[in-house]
């Protein structure tokens, strides 16, 4: 398999999930603004949408979307239980937190990193992204993980929630959401990943 991905942005939630399998995978980086990528073809190409995540098999079919690719990892070893099994209501609730976090978290903090929106526009975003950190943060108040053992979810969360200090947002405002970053943060695979993303070679 071969993970498209671009430093510190989503591909890094796959990333940690490949090494928690314990799974073989090659990386492949990709400059997200001239779509170029360290294999020498246009990222274009492999994922006409342009961005990361992509996932390649090795029977050539390109999997893209944050949730789908980590659900397919998950189940790719189930024994290493980062995603229960489907057609359980575990599995549906993991779903329904994979959906907050892509379209609520994930979508819902993008539009900070543009430089064309302006600051009053991004002050309307931060409020109601703030509102979403409030509801996380009561989620992980009694409990270390979102669904109860780490899971794909977990490493999804992190990898936006490392975001914030672009946004000049201070995790530490919210006091189990700090936690959590500490927490996932300490891992062996997360340091890892983070480590090999920035020893790829720039495009
Ligand atoms: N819907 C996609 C969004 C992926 C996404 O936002 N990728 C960003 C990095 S975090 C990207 O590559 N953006 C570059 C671009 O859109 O040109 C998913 O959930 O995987």
């Amino acid at each position: 398999m071969k993970l498209y991905f671009a430093p510190h942005a989503c591909s890094l939630s796959p990333h940690i999930v490949l090494r928690e399998l314990g799974l073989p995978f090659e990386l492949v980086r990709v400059n997200n603004k001239t779509k170029q990528t360290s294999e020498g073809r246009s990222f274009l190409e492999v994922n006409p949408k342009g961005y990361v995540a992509a996932l390649v098999l090795d029977n050539g079919e390109v999997l893209t979307e944050g949730p789908a690719i980590l659900q397919y990892l998950a189940d790719l070893k189930p024994e290493a239980k980062l995603a229960p099994a489907n057609g359980t209501w575990e599995r549906v609730r993991l779903q329904e937190t994979l959906n907050f976090v892509t379209s609520e978290i994930h979508a819902g903090c993008s539009p900070l990193f543009s430089s064309d929106i302006p600051e009053n526009v991004k002050d309307i975003i931060k409020e109601k992204f703030h509102k979403r950190l409030d509801n996380l943060d009561a989620t992980l108040t009694c409990k270390d993980y979102l669904l109860g053992e780490f899971g794909v979810a977990d490493a999804y969360l992190y990898t936006v929630l490392s975001w914030l200090p672009h946004f000049s947002i201070d995790i530490k405002r919210w006091k189990a959401l700090a936690r959590f970053m500490d927490r996932i943060g300490a891992r062996v695979t997360v340091r890892a990943a983070l480590a090999a993303e920035e020893a790829t070679p720039f495009v």
